[in-house]
């Protein structure tokens, strides 16, 4: 080792020697102000994932190796439906018709500020939009249920983030699919399928998440009733705004879960993980003594409601409509001149 730094030593004088300009001492600062450097920047990445580390709830997350899930009493995680543990996944659906899956939390999350991130895939045989469902991603007061909500009930009560990978609604085509939303579910509201959700969904995006080449990940954050959501799908390594919510009441105590389902069209729907990270907010007194929120609400709901459009009379329809509405008017008209020249006749008849 001393040999070797002698050894560069010496090339380093033999370098300066040749060229005066570039003389030792500045190559030995630069050395220095490079080491300091690099252990600064070293300490605070190591700190940053001490830092991530730290506030990583492991009895809320669902990560690799996934030792136990579903079956092991120790597990956190239930399973049911279709789903599956893989050492790489837990695959929710398979690229096959009809099937659901799910998997969901054990433990009720009691946290009042957080952030869920969650690595996905969605990927399969089918051609753009004849693939589908979908994925829902949920933080719910009910959990294991299945039903018509990407493999979870309808009238659910909690929050529901959902990755619609087949555009049931969009006849105008006016949003790109996959379309990632959210809705917040008060245990009355129902998700309407053949809408896409439109009519309850609080805010969502566009986001190329199937059969993508990269990683894919959504991340919802939770804090001081503002709820944000933001995906990675284009392997940039950067999070894009989706929604934005605030004035959003969520009670705590309620389960994280996932699930999906296939319908006449399919895809494989597989989650990677769900971790789930404690956030340390500063709290004002009065946000502190905030009351027990008992059901989910946003403030001014009516904002975020979608007028959804009955589908309109096509041309051919008006067409005929108005045809058959003409007819009619004229067999009425004819059937009038008829019983008027009648009783016209009969009054003359009996005038003479
Ligand atoms: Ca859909």
């Amino acid at each position: 080792m001393v040999a070797t730094v002698t050894s560069n030593l010496s090339r380093y004088r033999s370098f300066s020697s040749l060229y005066p300009m570039f003389p030792l001492k500045n190559l030995r600062k630069l050395a220095c102000l490079f080491a300091v450097a690099c252990v600064l920047v070293g300490r605070s990445l190591a700190d940053e994932q001490d830092f991530m580390e730290d506030f990583l709830k492991r009895e809320y997350s669902l990560a690799k190796p996934y030792r136990g899930l579903g079956f092991s009493s120790s597990s956190q995680w239930d399973l049911m439906g279709t789903a599956v543990v893989t050492p790489d996944h837990v695959r929710l659906t398979p690229d096959v018709q009809s099937r659901q899956g799910a998997v969901w939390s054990r433990v009720p999350l009691y946290l009042q500020d957080w952030e869920l991130k969650v690595h996905f895939k969605i990927h399969g045989q089918g051609k753009k939009n004849l693939n589908g469902d979908g994925l829902g991603i949920w933080l719910t007061k009910e959990r294991m249920q299945n039903g018509p909500v990407f493999g979870n009930m309808n009238q659910f009560t909690g929050l529901g983030i959902f990755v619609d990978t087949y555009p049931n609604a969009d006849k105008n085509h006016d949003r790109g699919f996959p379309f990632i939303s959210m809705m917040l579910g008060n245990g009355t509201l129902s998700y309407n399928h053949d809408y896409d959700g439109r009519t309850t969904e609080l805010g969502g995006c566009t986001a190329m998440a199937r059969n993508a080449a990269y990683d894919t990940f959504l991340l919802v954050r939770y804090s001081k009733k503002r709820l944000t959501l933001m995906v990675n799908v284009d392997g940039k390594q950067e999070w894009k705004d989706c929604a934005d919510i605030t004035g959003l009441r969520l009670p705590i105590g309620y389960f994280l879960g996932a699930s999906s389902a296939t319908g006449d069209l399919s895809d494989n729907h597989d989650i990677i993980s769900m971790k789930l990270y404690q956030l340390k907010v500063d709290k004002s007194p009065e946000e502190e003594e905030e009351e027990e929120v008992l059901i989910p609400s946003v403030d001014n709901m009516e904002q975020f409601q979608v007028e959804v459009q009955e589908e309109g009379m096509s041309g051919l329809q008006f067409f005929f409509t108005l045809l058959f509405s003409i007819l009619g008017l004229g067999v009425l008209a004819v059937i009038g001149l008829i019983v008027y020249g009648r009783w016209k006749e009969n009054r003359r008849k009996r005038f003479y």
